[in-house]
């Protein structure tokens, strides 16, 4: 059977400027940058964020293979670092301005959807350093300048924005879970920092309001909604799905969709004395400016068990690669260079909750893919093409069940993988590949894989065999 896809569906790929652009002429370092030069053996193979892909020196190359990949959208991201050369007083920096003029401008020629985003984990470190970061007020209104400065720039020719991408990651990674610098672990502080980037997000929604350009303009947020499922019957694993539904989903979602946050969130915080300190002033910010659509980025559903959680540490039992062997052994599917559980059908669940729960607001899946260490190992020379077979399988069963949501009513606009052209990551700089496109890394020479000659034919005629 065939499957087909809506019009104007948009086809596309996901990334972000810390990982592929390079520190080329930037004026600050992010918490990558930071952390990096700070943890030499992070590198692979002396690859870091310092040179990533290349992509400020070789952009149009990079677009036109974006382009030989059959992508109508991609999504990248305005580096704070790189376009404010003034952190304070929000003076730019004009090699940026060129820069991210023509990267836009080469998007369009190419007939590309240029999307961005402004916040992709990449805070200035100079900001932690001198406020703490997001656990700052101040750190929210000095992104707001930023934010600002790049609708007058580009809101011209780039009609769609995205405040954050994965708000959860930045208060998982930075303090709870120590994956992201300052790699604390505070629950009173995620809480705050779950709050304040939340507040951004509706200022930033307000600014863009004002400043944009374009009457086609639309901005939401792109949030990883990670479906909880209870690892087993038991009440206790059930308790601990929903208070991990509540806390990592609802928090970003209903107050991105609805303008209020969950209110048994809202009292369990308040119970345990961790509530974040809010103005009312800021709350009806918060209930006026929510998104016109949103992004969804999905890789893998949890499994959660109890214990629920603790008010100091918040953190929640889910990280399946330590359950690896057990989930082994019951027969879960997983990706196993990743440690994460494939589980398609949970997209599903989400276009599902979101018809139901969320007034079917418009939104695309805005990162799904699966990374691979040593991809190499699937090079045919015969063809010079990486075979990743298991990569065109992965997309063909997610987009089984984005089909099914869409024939179900769901307003899902899109579906774009994660990512275009193998980028740099901060967690496993080049182990893991996603891309449609390989990179050499040493020798940056760039080629189409064979799932890029697939999703091309996917993109060409929005449907699927
Ligand atoms: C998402 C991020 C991306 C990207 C991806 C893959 O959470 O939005 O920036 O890196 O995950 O994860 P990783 O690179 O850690 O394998």
């Amino acid at each position: 059977t065939t499957l087909n896809f809506p019009q104007n569906f948009w086809w596309g790929a996901a990334t972000s400027g810390p990982q592929t652009e390079g520190r080329f002429n930037k004026p600050h370092a992010n918490i990558f940058d930071y952390e990096f030069e700070m943890t030499p053996d992070k590198y692979w193979h002396g690859i870091g964020p310092d040179t990533a892909s290349n992509f400020y020196n070789d952009y149009k190359n990079d677009i036109a293979l974006m382009k030989a990949a059959g992508l109508n959208s991609v999504r990248t991201s305005i580096q704070w670092t790189r376009l404010i050369d003034d952190l304070e007083t929000g003076t730019l920096n004009p090699d940026a301005v060129r820069f991210y003029n023509d990267v836009i401008d080469e998007f369009i020629k190419q007939g590309i959807r240029p999307i961005m985003n402004l916040h992709h984990f990449d805070v200035p470190v100079d900001l932690i350093h001198t406020y703490g970061g997001w656990e700052s007020k101040d750190v929210v209104d000095l992104f707001v300048q930023f934010a600002e400065k790049c609708f007058e720039l580009f809101s011209d020719r780039v009609t769609d924005w995205f405040t954050h991408n994965e708000p959860m990651v930045v208060v998982e990674g930075g303090y709870l879970y120590q994956f992201h610098y300052p790699d604390l672990v505070d629950g009173k502080k995620a809480v705050q920092v779950a709050y304040n980037l939340q507040l951004a997000s509706a200022k930033v929604i307000a600014a863009f309001r004002k400043h944009n350009k374009n009457p086609e303009g639309k901005i939401g947020v792109i949030l990883n909604l990670t479906p909880n499922y209870p690892a087993s019957e038991s009440e206790a694993d059930q308790g601990a799905a929903h208070f991990a539904d509540l806390w990592q989903n609802r928090l970003f979602m209903d107050a991105s969709v609805k303008g209020e946050f969950p209110a048994e969130l809202v009292d369990i915080l308040r119970k345990d004395n961790v509530l974040w300190e809010s103005t009312p002033e800021e709350l009806a910010i918060i209930k006026e400016n929510t998104i016109d659509y949103l992004g969804v980025n999905f890789y893998h559903p949890n499994r959660a068990r109890a214990p629920k959680y603790s008010s100091d540490s918040l953190a929640v039992d889910w990280l399946p690669n330590k359950y690896f062997e057990e989930y082994e052994k019951r027969g879960v599917r997983m990706n196993v260079d990743k440690g994460w559980e494939i589980y398609p059908r949970a997209l599903y669940d989400i276009a599902k909750n979101i018809q139901e729960n969320y007034g079917n607001i418009p939104w695309f899946v805005s990162e799904n893919g699966m990374g691979v260490s040593r991809e190499d190992r699937y090079y045919d020379s015969e063809s010079n093409q990486i075979k990743d077979d298991y990569r065109i399988q992965f997309i063909k069963e997610h987009l089984y069940y984005v089909h099914k949501a869409i024939a179900e009513g769901s307003n899902c606009f899109g579906y774009h993988l994660w990512t275009p052209i193998d980028c740099f990551s901060w967690r496993n700089s080049y182990r893991n590949r996603y891309g449609l496109i390989s990179v050499d890394i040493r020798r940056q020479i760039k080629t189409l894989k064979k799932s890029a000659y697939f999703f091309k034919d996917l993109a060409d005629s929005s449907s699927l065999e």
